[in-house]
Formats: C-alpha cells, structure tokens, sequence
C-alpha cells in the first residue's frame, strides 16, 4: 500500500510526521533561557572564546521571534560587573525597552557568584567573613532589580559554596553560613514585600570539587532547616542530577510531591562527566520523555507543573551565532515533540492495558481502607494468613512491555 493510497499505517506515518514538523512553540508554551545560554561565547578550560559576545538586546528579540516567553540573567550577564551606576541604568533601561517591544518577560533572576576571584572559596560559605557581607549586599542589590522586573523566582546556585579538599572547610559551619545566608534574604524579601520565591539548584560538582547540596534530596533536607521553608523551593537541572547518576524525572517527581518544584533547568547530559549542558532531549531521551510526561500529564488531567520551561544549556562551541539560534529552536522544537509523543503515549489503549496489567493505578489506592486501623489489619486473615505469596510473587508485572510501548512512540513507530 503506497503513502497516496490515503489510509493504513504507512499513511498515518506520514500524516503523524506532517503534523510534527508544524510544531512551532508560542508564547503559551513558557519557554525561557538564561542570558547566560545563548550569549555563551564558548570559552572553555582549554580554549577561548569561539563566537564574539552577544548583546542581550538581541538575545530578546532573538529569542522571543523564536517563540520564547522569557528571558533570564545573572546580574552581571545584563550588567557587566564593575559598572558604575550610569552604565547600569542605561543598560537596563535598553533592557526593559527590549522586553516592552517583543512582550518578553523576566520569570526569573539570579546572581553571578562563582566568576570573580573574590569567590574562589564561595559566597555565603566563604571561609572569610568579608566575602560573605559582600554576597549578601550583591544578591540584594538584585533582588531589587528582579522585583522591579515582575520576576518570580530567584535562583540559587552555589558553584563555588563547596571545597576540593575535607579539610579546609567545615561543612556544619557551611551549612549554618548557607542557613544565615538564606534566611536573611528571605527576610529582606519579605520586608520589602516583593513577590519573589527562592529556588536552590543543586549540583555535585564542578566548578568545586564537591559542592555543598549536591542533589535534589540534600536540598529538600537543607530548606527543611530553614526559617522560611514556605519561600523556598528547588530548581533542579536534568544534567546535574545526571551528573550524580540519578533519574531526573524521578528527582523531579519528588519535588512536585513535596510542593517544591519553582522552577527547572532543562538540558541534555550523556552520563557521569563533566557538566555537558547539551540541548533538552540531546542525552538521555528516554528520561527526557519521562519527564515531559510527569510535567504535562498531572492527575487532575492537566499539567503536574505550570511554571517556566526553562532551558539551561550551552550552544555547542563548534557552533557560530547561526548554530546558535538554530539549536535555541531546538531546545523548545524538542520538548513539543515530547509532549505530543507523551500524549500519543497516554491515548494508546494498548498503553492504557500496559498500565492497568502492572498495576501502576492501583499505588494510588491506599493501603489501609478509610478508617481501617493497625487492629483491623491484624484481623484481616486475607491480608496475611490466607494470603498467597508465593502467587503474588509470581505475577509478572509487564513492566518491559510498557517501557516498549513508551520507546515505540519515541520513535515514532505508534
Ligand atoms: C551556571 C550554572 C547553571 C546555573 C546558573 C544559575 S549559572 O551557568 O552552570 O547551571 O543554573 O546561576
Ligand atoms: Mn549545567
Ligand atoms: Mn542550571
């Protein structure tokens, strides 16, 4: 049967394929990128820089004629550090204007606390007091930006909050410091009545040796410890998790489950190495539909998570400023793709009697009935001395099939 013959599967290929290459994101998708991202000039531990320096400007109107809703920065990516007021006020000013032009807005800001050599040693957990003073008064003074600019979130990330040996820094001392840190700003944010949340991004290493909060969990642990615990939340970024071996989607997962995803940074990792910050979907594809499928399909029918999609990677340094674009667009181009695939995923009633076979619906039923107690338990002999283990334990689950299923619509082939 040929592809003009107008049915069978062959057709339904193409008319599949038709509809994929017209996916074009728009301002409702919630794409963002870091300033950071697309103005990477490709400067490396080995090399210099392979592309001239972007003006962010351009990066707004680039971007948002791409189909991106925000825009991201560290403080010293719009402004550069060191400028004297009037220079600050004038880039902002042509900053604001870029975003007044193309609708652009600003979802979320953060502070550069790792690039200059005062940070050698971190910031809120510098090992010299001084150095800790002047992080907080830099992370304020952009607080206040970020609140004039309508941002959200402010992110965390502390590269440089960590050591390459065990000796030179007390890490329960770190923690409180990180503690202090963060509680303080809270409190400036809060008394200052801005609409800010805070988001930790955790990392295990690079540019530290180890960092401290390496993980998502270690995060979640740490804000349990904090004054504000309410305003603080994570950001996690696929290919740190990735970096330690763990399943983002998973670390993701628990983060919604404890109300505490506040943003994401979305990229692509090929495994346990340095911090490859490739496009969304370029390393572990099958995690990254996963993920797509958590964020898009909640239980409610709607999505699990409604902020950002937020990409944190780094164009490739063999790329010039039109690879640049074109792997931006890929970025959001890719995530569109998974989320028809998740959708394709979740209509397929082949799908639908995958899941039910292994039982996936049934961990959502608690375990004991409304108002069973530990005594009506024990009295219950089905529940253990008419119970059948060795039947139980000898059910399969189906679980590779369904795993099958979800590999078949990546690729296109259902
Ligand atoms: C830095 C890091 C990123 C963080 C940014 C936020 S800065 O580029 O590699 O993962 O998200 O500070
Ligand atoms: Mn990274
Ligand atoms: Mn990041």
């Amino acid at each position: 049967m040929g592809a003009g013959s107008g049915s069978g599967p062959r057709t339904a290929f193409f008319q599949r394929r038709e509809e994929r290459m017209t996916v074009n994101p728009s301002k409702e998708d919630k794409f963002s990128f870091g300033l950071w991202t697309v103005g990477w000039q490709g400067r490396d531990p080995f090399g210099d820089a392979t592309r001239p320096a972007l003006d962010p400007v351009e990066a707004v109107h680039r971007l948002a004629e791409l189909g991106a809703y925000g825009i991201t920065f560290h403080d010293d990516d719009l402004i550069p550090f060191g400028s004297d007021d009037a220079a600050r006020d004038k880039q902002i000013a042509r900053f604001t204007e870029a975003l007044a032009e193309t609708g652009m807005v600003v979802p979320m800001v953060t502070t550069n606390l790792f690039t200059h050599p005062v940070f050698k040693d971190g910031a809120f957990t510098s090992n010299d007091r001084d150095v800790r003073r002047y992080a907080l008064r830099k992370v304020m003074r952009n607080l206040d930006l970020a609140a004039r600019l309508g941002a959200e979130t402010y992110v965390f990330w502390g590269g440089r909050e960590g050591a390459e040996s065990d000796t030179a820094k007390d890490i329960r001392a770190a923690l409180d410091r990180y503690r202090e840190g963060l509680d303080l700003l809270a409190q400036y944010v809060i008394d200052r009545g801005y609409g800010l949340r805070f988001a930790i991004e955790p990392k295990p290493n690079e540019p530290r040796g180890d960092i401290l909060l390496p993980t998502v969990g270690h995060a979640l642990a740490f804000i349990s410890e904090l004054a504000h615990p309410e305003m603080v939340g994570v950001n996690p970024e696929v290919g740190h998790e990735q970096m330690a071996g763990l399943n983002y989607a998973a670390g993701i997962a628990q983060a919604l489950w404890q109300g505490k995803l506040f943003h994401l940074d979305l990229n692509g990792q090929r495994g346990i190495k340095f911090d490859q910050d490739l496009v969304f979907g370029h390393g572990d594809l099958l995690n990254a539909f996963s993920l797509v499928d958590l964020l898009e399909h909640g239980a409610d029918g709607g999505p699990a998570y409604t902020g950002p999609r937020h990409f944190d990677y780094k164009p490739a340094r063999t790329e010039d400023i039109n690879g640049v674009w074109a792997s931006a667009a890929a970025n959001m181009r890719t995530y569109l793709l998974l989320k028809e695939r998740a959708a394709a995923f979740r209509a397929d009633p082949e799908v639908q009697a995958a899941l039910d076979a292994a039982r996936v619906g049934q961990l959502a039923v608690p375990t004991l009935g409304d108002g069973e107690t530990y005594a009506d338990l024990l009295a219950d002999r089905s529940a253990y001395e008419d119970f059948d283990p060795d039947a139980a334990g000898a059910r399969g689950l189906g679980a590779v099939h369904l795993n099958q299923l979800a590999v078949e619509h990546l690729l296109g082939a259902r």
